[in-house]
């Protein structure tokens, strides 16, 4: 069991084991589809709450070898084919967006949703236990999107190629994630965040595109649906991810993971009617 929940954490095609497949049907609702607002690009005024991430070419994805290697630096147990659905590398070019500074907190959602399905309560934690559908409607409700899988990685780089955004190893206080004070068998005791379930937004340093915890706390729901050949297809022009799936990509490790898991390449999936204690969201426009 232990060694399975370990697999978890890393590995999404193991995602399962700890968030069950149900035996519901997804069906994207109408009207939920992806939206990208040029106009707002051109806006002069930066919208409130958001940074405006310049448009650009960057490679996207990883080396599955070098992020096992990575992996084991910290862990016993660490397998390439976590890995996989990073490869190949790939150029990727980028209009322009506005992306939120910060994960949605629980004290926005419940403004503008009502109720608040958090876990773990707290006006400015990231909400958690939203389904893919309540974070569309979230967004689409204060005139906003979520951010493509392409445009959720790049902006988590910071503008840089490394394996973090901060640099090629995995560090103390500099994001949430399952660090000694974890409650995970699988916690990585030779790190110290200062938290063992979500954090406050903004509690660590941003980085430098002036952005909070895109490297753990929780995950966030991008638009895109996941398939782990993808970039296989090496889509070069504001990819937008496979017309249909099954399941959504979540981004950017949370509480729960391996610091390896909060890598900005990494991809990990889910149900998008699954409501997870580690995955929450941010708007781009
Ligand atoms: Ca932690
Ligand atoms: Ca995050
Ligand atoms: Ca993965």
């Amino acid at each position: 069991m232990f060694k399975n929940l370990v697999f978890v954490i890393t590995f999404s095609a193991c995602f399962f084991l700890l968030v069950p497949a149900g035996s519901e049907e997804v069906k994207e609702k109408p009207g939920l589809s992806a939206k990208i607002n040029n106009a707002a690009i051109g806006a002069k005024q930066i919208p409130k709450g958001m940074v405006l991430i310049p448009g650009g070419e960057f490679i996207r994805g990883t080396v599955s070898k070098e992020a096992q290697n990575v992996c084991l630096k910290n862990n016993d147990h660490c397998k390439e084919k976590w890995f996989k659905d990073e490869e190949p590398l790939h150029s990727v070019k980028l209009s322009g967006y506005y992306l939120d500074l910060y994960e949605v907190t629980q004290k926005e959602y419940q403004r503008v949703m009502v109720n608040n399905p958090s876990e773990f309560k707290g006006s400015n934690l990231p909400v958690e236990r939203v389904t893919w559908y309540e974070a569309m409607e979230y967004c689409e409700k204060v005139g906003k999107r979520l951010p493509t899988e392409a445009e959720w990685e790049w902006a988590a780089r910071g503008g840089k190629q490394s394996t973090f955004a901060w640099g090629n190893e995995a560090e103390s206080n500099r994001a949430n994630f399952c660090d000694r004070s974890c409650d995970k068998r699988w916690k990585e005791k030779q790190f110290e965040d200062g938290y063992s379930h979500t954090a406050p937004v903004g509690s660590f340093p941003e980085n430098d595109f002036g952005l909070n915890d895109m490297a753990g706390n929780v995950y966030e729901w991008v638009m895109d649906w996941y398939d782990e050949d993808y970039y296989e297809k090496k889509p070069y022009d504001n990819p937008k991810g496979p017309e249909k799936g099954n399941r959504k990509v979540i981004r950017g490790g949370s509480w729960i993971n391996y610091s390896v898991g909060i890598r900005p390449s990494d991809r990990t999936d889910a149900k998008p009617t699954k409501k997870i204690n580690f995955v929450g969201f941010r708007c781009a426009l």
